[in-house]
């Protein structure tokens, strides 16, 4: 935990109904699940989203339709943000283990895949964000290293119930340009560092500040309105519409 205040956006991965027999309880609402990222402007490069398989998650209530799957401890940050159906209070309405979630097929804000789907990644820290993670492998090593091993070990897919179709038909997008790194860094930084495994967290922790870094100051847009131009001009910019079309929400912790 850090001394200073997180500012993340909250991306709404909006669950495409018809829900599976276990989320019965919540037909007719609109479910989401929310991923916390620092990252607004990447959300063009989406692939999936990461649900750690033995976290506990719940459904809350956050409005009269909106229904968020996140940790609890992030529903409680919440409904003092003002973001619950009763003030202060969070609502819960289901409670869901990440096994669950795995497999949903999501429509996410910006994303060029148009469905994608909920996938196990077993580094998800439940006391960070919501416990949800959205997957940009072009600029995010833990998603590129995530998503390539899921990818290439059927065994892993097989652990978790993965089925071939939510992961292998998708490719990593080329969604910002750095100088240095090309135009899908973390593949790159990852591949020049030889990470091979997610289990690899301090060349992970390495490879996260070169290209967090480099892709704030260097960056430029390749795709969406903003293409041409600079992530740090961008950023705000996108992060303001997804606010401002109700697809996203500003959280802090
Ligand atoms: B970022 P910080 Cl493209 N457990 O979003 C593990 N990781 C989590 C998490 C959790 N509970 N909650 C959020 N995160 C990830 C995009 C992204 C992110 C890109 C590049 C770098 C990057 C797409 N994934 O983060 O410890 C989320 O991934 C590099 C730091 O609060 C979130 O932003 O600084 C970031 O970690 C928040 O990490």
């Amino acid at each position: 935990e850090g001394v200073q205040p997180q500012d993340y956006t909250l991306i709404k991965m909006e669950v495409v109904p018809p829900f599976p027999p276990k989320f019965g309880s919540l037909e007719g609402k609109k479910v989401f699940l929310a991923a916390a990222t620092l990252r607004p402007e990447t959300m063009y490069g989406q692939t999936n989203a990461w649900v750690l398989p033995d976290g506990k998650y719940g459904a809350f209530e956050i409005n009269e339709t909106d229904v968020f799957i996140l940790s609890e401890r992030s529903a409680l940050n919440l409904a003092f943000q003002k973001f619950s159906k009763i003030p202060e209070k969070p609502i819960c309405i289901l409670e869901i283990s990440g096994h669950d979630l795995i497999g949903l097929p999501l429509k996410s804000p910006l994303s060029l895949n148009k469905i994608i789907y909920a996938l196990p990644m077993v580094t998800i820290l439940m006391d960070k964000g919501t416990g949800i993670v959205t997957s940009v492998p072009s600029d995010a090593p833990d998603d590129y290293i995530n998503l390539h091993v899921l990818k290439t070990k059927p065994a892993f897919r097989q652990k978790f119930g993965v089925k071939d179709e939510w992961v292998l038909p998708y490719e990593i997008i080329p969604i910002i340009n750095i100088p240095e790194y090309g135009d899908k860094s973390a593949e790159k930084v990852c591949k020049d560092m030889k990470i091979t495994s997610q289990n690899e967290k301090e060349k992970l922790t390495e490879a996260k500040q070169k290209t967090y870094l480099k892709g704030f100051t260097e960056g430029t847009l390749l795709v969406g309105e903003y293409a041409g131009m600079k992530v740090q001009e961008a950023k705000p910019l996108i992060r303001n519409m997804l606010i401002e079309t109700g697809e996203a929400i500003m959280y802090s912790e």
